[in-house]
């Protein structure tokens, strides 16, 4: 029987990678998209699958909804992509960053413990839930000191994940992915913002690139390798919690410079430091230790910082100049 998969943020640059994935591998991908939605599927058209994922509305603010949509669906797993993902925007509106990032999940696992506890859970950690943690590299035993409303909300799910798990008896994974980016990723966040800027000012479109923090340090891997080891995940005899890194730590200065001298260009010139942009508390340092997703998922990441941006800066350079 072809097996059927259900991904909450069908829009996110996560869902469009994994639903390309379980297509392959011979599902039925059934995507969850939020009423009102600000996305569209152009991550999914993109790729070339928007017409082979049928979309159903996933609302995590919306019990009913939840309830609703498995029952319809009828999943054989449920992959949890969906959240209030922008790390500077919780500061802002922290109370519904943990409405959907928190309670969310909560709903969905009772939802899925409502319906059918058969159902295969992924959940979408997060390295945020570090923090500043005094310990590198971090894996799963690591202590955890989230620095935002994001991480704390991130930090909420994974242990209603562990609990519903331990508690009752569900197949829940939790994937403690530290950032992954490719040409599908936001603008909101600062690989894409900068390899975007640096494909529009090659173009002579702009001149000048505005960022906060240039010392923060991140384990940055290619989003296409991290959806391929949380399938795995969900493939396993036992339930259990992943680190997936790269474990090589990078500094967004270091990122801004690479951009930049893929298209031969000095970074000094372009770059300007708008204080507004700095968060009230940010997380300094990020390397990831997946020797666990190595040993038992048989996972290694190939893609390494220099080809991700290089990656990155093609892709964006191709959609500006044509
Ligand atoms: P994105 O930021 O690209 O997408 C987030 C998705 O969540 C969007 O599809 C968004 O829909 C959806 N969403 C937001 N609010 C709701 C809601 N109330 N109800 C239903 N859906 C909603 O995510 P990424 O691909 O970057 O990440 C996927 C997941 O993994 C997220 O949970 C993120 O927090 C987590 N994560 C990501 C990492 C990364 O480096 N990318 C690392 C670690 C964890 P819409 O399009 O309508 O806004
Ligand atoms: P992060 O990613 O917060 O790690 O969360 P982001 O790319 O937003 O920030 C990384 C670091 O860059 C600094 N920075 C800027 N960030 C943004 N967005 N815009 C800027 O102009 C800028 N200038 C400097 C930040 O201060 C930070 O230190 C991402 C999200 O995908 C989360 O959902 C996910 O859980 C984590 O990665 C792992």
């Amino acid at each position: 029987m072809q097996r059927r998969a259900l991904i909450t943020g069908i829009n996110s640059q996560d869902g469009a990678y994994l639903a390309r994935l379980l297509l392959e591998k011979g599902y039925e991908v059934v995507g969850g998209v939020r009423v009102g939605s600000q996305g569209s599927l152009w991550r999914l058209a993109e790729l070339g699958i928007a017409d082979r994922v049928r979309i159903v509305p996933v609302e995590l603010l919306e019990m009913t909804n939840l309830l609703r949509t498995l029952e319809r669906v009828q999943p054989g797993e449920v992959y949890h992509l969906a959240a209030q993902s922008i790390v500077g925007i919780s500061f802002e509106h922290p109370v519904y960053t943990c409405d959907v990032t928190a309670l969310g999940t909560l709903r969905l696992l009772e939802a899925i413990r409502t319906i059918n506890p058969k159902i295969r859970f992924y959940q979408a950690s997060s390295s945020e839930m570090f923090g500043n943690s005094e310990e590198a590299p971090q894996n799963e035993v690591t202590p955890f000191r989230p620095r935002s409303p994001y991480a704390f909300a991130k930090l909420f799910a994974h242990f209603a994940t562990v609990n519903y798990r331990e508690a009752s008896g569900l197949f829940a994974v939790s994937g403690i992915c530290f950032n992954h980016e490719s040409p599908l990723r936001g603008e909101e966040f600062v690989t894409r913002k900068i390899t975007m800027a640096v494909a529009r000012i090659k173009a002579g479109l702009e001149s000048e690139l505005a960022l906060g923090n240039l010392e923060a340090r991140r384990d940055w891997g290619y989003a296409p390798e991290y959806v391929e080891a949380m399938y795995r995940m969900l493939q396993q005899e036992r339930p259990d919690d992943y680190v997936i890194a790269t474990g090589e730590t990078h500094s967004v200065q270091e990122f801004v410079e690479s951009a930049f001298a893929e298209v031969g260009l000095d970074w000094r010139n372009h770059v300007r430091i708008d204080p507004a942009l700095l968060r009230p508390t940010d997380v300094h340092r990020l390397m990831g230790d997946a020797t666990k997703a190595r040993e038992r998922l048989g996972w290694s990441p190939t893609v390494r910082f220099r080809d991700l941006v290089r990656i990155m800066v093609t892709a964006d350079l191709k959609r500006v100049v044509g």
